[in-house]
């Protein structure tokens, strides 16, 4: 199904179509037509999406038979063949300009026709040389105005990487810690689904006594700017340019509140739609029975759900596939967590290129309560720091055996992360990694090669049969390096096939596996580990990273290897 789209987002569109007509000198009844579903559509009480899916978008005012047409074409498919043609009618760049809010039918002509500018990167560079400020009749209030304009469009186009969401979150309920009155404080949205990227952060809370709550959120030292700010909400931009949403309630809407606005919003519009045909209307104040106007209220979201004879679903599984029909027949599985994760299986030390000492990482991971760890510095392969030769790994294998002996509470298995030749061969003696407790194989270098090649690379590792994991199947970095090309639905098969399990990589960087691989791998039934790669003690914290992609791709805990005891983990991976 077509992701839902927002009110807003559909509004936009016909907004720019009214502006076009403008700017063509269309019939001004046929403008004001246009303008009216605008206004219509951004103060519609309900989702565009669910009136089109209900065949009544008719009934909203403003919305005749042309219109009402036209929005089913763009809501149901995405796009609008008419706004399309209008466009082109135009030069390049026009309807660009028109998106910016500040920027109307004529302004937008005027920067067109006598500075020549075509894009909102043109647009920004004329404005700081003064050029748009020196047109006749546009003041520097305006043009501040415009380039404010800019920047927030920009942010919306930015999406941050889930750890540095998180780390932002994670201040903001510090520097919230001890506000009077303010209870249930907990981030909601994309970043409650753990998504891996993150548009804005939503925050939730309730409160006595709102203004004072919503007075200390925006008096945070983190604030750079105030977007918008009432008695029980605020927007704000923080410092490194994330915007976040600010919300209080009275504690008996709280249930509901969290559900409306951690979405996504395709699950909330498919909930909607069933709510309906149960005599039920949904909003984030409660639930009104449609029959006797009656609206009753939630503490809690599981009470919410419940309401609507649905089992709770767990946020990182709400983005509207087969989730409301599981939780109707009560099938919503056991998802993992991070109390079932037994020990990390993927850690470096400064034996290659970690930071903390062998023990040190034993101590940490002890200190987390694992049962195990598994040391797996690099092999000695090409451009690989400090990479272990046939010699240094026999010595490490007999420094693990005697630590082993000497640290109680933690069992160290000796391993390595033996890196994959660009021919799928593997950079170390086939008798010493059949002397290895756990062996990981991964790419790290000639990446670049045809997925072809790449998928037959992977393949030929995975076939060895000391290999027992792939480590960040695709090698990608989050926003920085695009994953390998790789027929993945054949790695998955191989996968299988050689019983290797493959890495969800819980550096935040990397998220590797990503969750709809996840999803893809353990429906055929691949056995998955989650390990944080850690080059410092720290690091193993990253483990939360790599459950919330395990819980995207439904994970239960028998899908992933190292939540199993040390004694039936080692019998395992025993070849
Ligand atoms: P993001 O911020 O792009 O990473 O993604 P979200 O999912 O956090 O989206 P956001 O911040 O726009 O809105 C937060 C939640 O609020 C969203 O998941 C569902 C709900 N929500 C927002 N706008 C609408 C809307 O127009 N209709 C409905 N039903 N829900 C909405
Ligand atoms: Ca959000
Ligand atoms: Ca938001």
């Amino acid at each position: 199904m077509l992701r839902a789209m927002k009110n807003a987002e559909v509004a936009k569109v016909f907004q720019a179509i009214a502006d076009l007509l403008e700017l063509k000198g269309e019939n001004p009844f046929k403008i004001r037509a246009y303008q009216r579903a605008v206004f219509s559509l951004e103060h519609l009480p309900q989702e565009v999406a669910e009136l089109v899916a209900e065949g009544r978008l008719r009934e909203v005012p403003g919305v005749g038979e042309a219109i009402a047409k036209k929005i089913t074409e763009f809501v149901t498919t995405g796009r609008l063949q008419y706004y399309e043609e209008l466009k082109a009618e135009f030069p390049e760049g026009m309807s660009t300009l028109l998106e910016v809010p500040g920027i109307g039918p004529k302004t937008a002509m005027r920067l067109g026709n006598e500075l020549d500018i075509k894009s909102l990167d043109e647009l920004e560079e004329a404005i700081n040389e003064g050029r748009v400020a020196a047109l006749p009749r546009l003041g520097e209030k305006t043009v501040e105005n415009i380039r404010r304009h800019i920047q927030a469009l920009r942010r919306k186009d930015r999406r941050i990487p889930i750890g540095e969401a998180l780390s932002v979150v994670d201040e903001i309920m510090a520097g919230l810690k001890g506000v009077p009155g303010l209870k249930n404080l907990t981030p909601a949205g994309s970043l409650r689904r753990f998504r891996e990227t993150i548009g804005d952060i939503d925050l939730m809370g309730t409160a006595d006594d709102a203004p004072t709550v919503i007075q200390a959120f925006v008096s945070l030292p983190q604030v750079r700017e105030i977007l918008a700010k009432g008695t029980t909400k605020a927007s704000v931009v923080m410092a490194g340019g994330l915007q976040v949403d600010f919300r209080i309630v009275e504690h008996d809407s709280f249930g509901s509140l969290l559900q409306h606005f951690t979405g996504s919003m395709q699950h909330n519009v498919n909930l909607r739609e069933r709510a309906h045909r149960m005599g039920l209307k949904l909003s984030e104040y409660g639930i009104t029975d449609l029959a006797t106007g009656k609206l009753e209220k939630f503490t809690s979201e599981a009470d919410f759900y419940r309401r609507q004879g649905l089992q709770f679903m767990p946020p990182e599984i709400r983005e509207g596939q087969q989730e409301i029909a599981l939780a109707e027949a009560g099938n919503i599985p056991m998802l993992v967590e991070l109390a079932d994760i037994k020990g990390d299986l993927h850690v470096h030390t400064d034996w290659s290129d970690g930071r903390d000492s062998l023990e040190a990482m034993a101590q940490a991971a002890k200190a987390k309560g694992y049962q195990y760890l598994a040391i797996s510095d690099h092999s000695a392969g090409r451009g690989i720091a400090h990479g272990l030769d046939n010699n240094r790994l026999r010595q490490q294998i007999e420094l693990i055996r005697e630590l082993n002996q000497k640290i109680k509470g933690i069992h160290i298995f000796s391993g390595m992360e033996v890196d994959i030749r660009a021919d799928g061969s593997l950079d170390m003696s086939e008798e010493l990694l059949g002397e290895l407790d756990i062996v990981i194989a991964a790419v790290h270098s000639g990446m670049g090669q045809s997925e072809a090649r790449m998928t037959e690379r992977l393949i030929r590792a995975m076939e060895s049969p000391h290999v027992d994991i792939l480590a960040h199947p695709t090698c990608r970095l989050l926003q920085a390096r695009e994953p390998v090309a790789a027929d993945m639905e054949a790695v998955f098969q191989a996968a299988l096939r050689t019983n290797t399990a493959l890495e969800i990589n819980a550096m935040p960087s990397r998220l590797d596996l990503k969750d709809t691989h996840v999803y893809r791998a353990r429906e055929l039934g691949v056995k998955l580990v989650i390990s944080t790669d850690a080059h410092a003690g720290e690091h193993l914290d990253f483990m939360r990273f790599g459950i919330g992609v395990a819980r995207r791709g439904w994970c239960r805990a028998a899908d992933v290897l190292n939540t199993l005891p040390r004694a039936a983990l080692a019998a395992y991976f025993e070849h």
